[in-house]
């Protein structure tokens, strides 16, 4: 069922405690954790406590839920301190996006100059 925690999912079992990671918030329906390959000073996870395969799952799913990790990845960029220099949050979606972790995620990156186009 839509939403369900899956057995072989990393960051199912980082909700579950089961995998270690640092988490930095968590809220009801979120979680967020430094992420294990920082690309950027600030490189935090935000996902659905929530089984979604990816970001447009989640926005369909439970389009409530897909605020919540926006809300938390605007309070990340608060409490790391990088709101007010600028910031990004990426949901890479499929395979040719660079997804390599099949659970719903929102990297929030900050610290430093972020490029437009990215690569
Ligand atoms: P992607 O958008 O699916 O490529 O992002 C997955 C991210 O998950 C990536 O930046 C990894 O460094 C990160 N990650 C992690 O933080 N902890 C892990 O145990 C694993 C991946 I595997």
């Amino acid at each position: 069922m839509a939403g369900e925690a899956q057995s072989d999912c990393l960051f199912c079992k980082i909700v579950a405690g089961e995998v270690p990671a640092t988490i930095v918030r968590e809220s009801e329906t979120t979680v967020a954790f430094r992420d294990i390959n920082p690309q950027a000073p600030t490189h935090v996870l935000v996902i659905p406590k929530a089984h979604y395969p990816d970001a447009a799952s989640l926005a369909a799913g439970a389009p409530e839920i897909a605020a919540d990790v926006l809300r938390e990845a605007g309070q990340v960029a608060a409490d790391e301190k990088v709101d007010g220099s600028g910031y990004r949050v990426v949901f890479n979606t499929g395979s040719g996006a660079g997804q390599t972790v099949w659970h719903a995620h929102a990297h929030v990156l900050g610290g430093r100059g972020l490029n437009w186009p990215p690569g």
